[in-house]
């Protein structure tokens, strides 16, 4: 029985969830975390001593990190196109984990709480820009790669797409002025084609 702690508007609880259905798996969610609660009791710090979401619980065995649980997600399904039998290939998708959580977590946060979660008053517009200037370097560097390759993951949609995605998805919705990039915004348009992707990524921004 697999359950999946963590609340739905997190970015790092999206990607699981949104793997959980691409793979077609059964499995139990709660709302932890944010207005939900719960990360800070005794009962989910047994799970997770971080009191951070998401946790992943598959019968007995417990995972935290959201990178981890996609990769222990994809490897466990056995399905080719989310974790290839190929090694370089595997990597060459697997490596946009790390991409993503060590390049574009900082400047997400900044533009994102900034502009989402922070009342206009108390807002300092130089953070946002710094972040954004961060985000139009890393996505021109999406960008390249995306004139080259249909995926992040190559020429099928798989595990590197999915934390990138979750971020992108943000990008595109806020009312920012944002650089083209042809090939990114066409992987968004193909993004949006995928059920799972509207359901567990595009909800409202909050
Ligand atoms: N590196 C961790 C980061 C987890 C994290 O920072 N989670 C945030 C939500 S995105 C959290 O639990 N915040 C406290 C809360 O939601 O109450 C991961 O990828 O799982």
């Amino acid at each position: 029985m697999l359950t999946l702690w963590g609340r739905e508007n997190s970015s790092n609880v999206k990607k699981v969830l949104w793997l959980l259905d691409e793979l077609n798996l059964t499995f139990q969610h709660v709302n932890a975390g944010g207005v939900y609660g719960k990360n800070n009791e005794p009962l989910y710090l047994s799970l997770n001593p971080n009191g951070l979401v998401p946790c992943l619980q598959d019968d007995d065995f417990v995972l935290w990190e959201s990178n981890a649980i996609l990769r222990y997600l994809a490897e466990r399904s056995g399905e080719e196109a989310f974790w290839p039998d190929n090694l370089q290939q595997r990597a060459a998708a697997d490596k946009w984990l790390d991409w993503c959580s060590n390049s574009l977590t900082v400047p997400f946060r900044q533009v994102f709480l900034t502009l989402v979660r922070t009342p206009v008053a108390e807002r300092d517009m130089s953070v946002v820009a710094a972040g954004m200037a961060a985000f139009e370097k890393y996505w021109a560097i999406a960008d390249a790669l995306l004139a080259k390759q249909k995926w992040f993951s190559s020429e099928q949609f798989g595990i590197g797409d999915i934390p990138v995605a979750c971020y992108a998805d943000a990008w595109f919705r806020l009312d920012i002025e944002r650089q083209s990039h042809p090939n990114l915004e066409r992987w968004y348009q193909q993004l949006k084609a995928r059920p799972a992707f509207c359901k567990r990524v595009m909800l409202p921004l909050s």
